[in-house]
């Protein structure tokens, strides 16, 4: 389980208790003083946060300073959807398939969607299948920025009629359909299919 440190009375150690209790992430709190404190307060450790300021976290085998930065890694699927997924999805399968033949009478390039499709997208869903456990959404209970973020690159990729294999990836498949379901994305989605003609 995580722990978050830093006295409930500092503003931006709130930040971090309301984002986690958003997102229904269990934590232990341990309320320390920043270290400027006098010495008999408990404080934070300069090994926890190099300035001394609260709040820190720490979660398994790595520690994080910085309300923003904490909550930055609280959304981490955002980058892992813009980072990992969209070279592959979007910069591949969907510009191969869908955008080169419409905007730019570019026929596609069948081996190198095959390629994305069946040897360099699947370590990212197996990755994506080890997210879920008893929970719907990527980050505690909420859906959120994160999921966001992961979500629109399987909108994407079916706007080319390619989605994750349910046999292989059962959690990942039942996550997306649960997150294009959703009204947002499903509005999302009709008007990208009406610009391009789709059904
Ligand atoms: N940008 C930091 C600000 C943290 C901050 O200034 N915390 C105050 C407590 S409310 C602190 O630790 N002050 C002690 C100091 O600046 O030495 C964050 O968002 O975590």
């Amino acid at each position: 389980m995580p722990t978050l440190y830093g006295a409930p009375i500092s503003p931006f150690v709130r930040k971090v208790m309301v984002a986690l209790a958003e997102k229904g992430i269990a934590y232990e709190h341990e309320p320390v003083a920043p270290a400027i404190a006098p010495p008999e307060i408990p404080r934070v450790s300069k090994d926890l946060s190099p300035l001394g300021r609260i709040p820190a976290y720490r979660d398994a085998d790595f520690q994080l300073a910085d309300s923003s930065v904490i909550i930055a890694y609280l959304e981490r699927f955002e980058e892992y959807g813009d980072g990992g997924l969209a070279p592959i999805i979007g910069g591949k399968i969907f510009f191969q398939k869908v955008a080169g033949p419409a905007f730019f009478k570019q026929p596609t390039d069948e081996a190198v969607v095959n390629k994305a499709i069946n040897e360099e997208l699947p370590p990212l869903l197996d990755y994506l299948e080890t997210q879920f456990g008893n929970t719907d959404w990527l980050v505690g209970r909420s859906f959120s920025i994160g999921d966001i973020g992961v979500a629109t690159q399987f909108a994407q990729a079916s706007l080319c009629g390619v989605s994750p294999d349910a046999k292989r990836w059962p959690k990942l498949t039942a996550y997306v359909h649960r997150a294009l379901a959703r009204p947002s994305f499903a509005d999302a989605i009709a008007k990208a299919k009406a610009m391009l003609g789709l059904k």
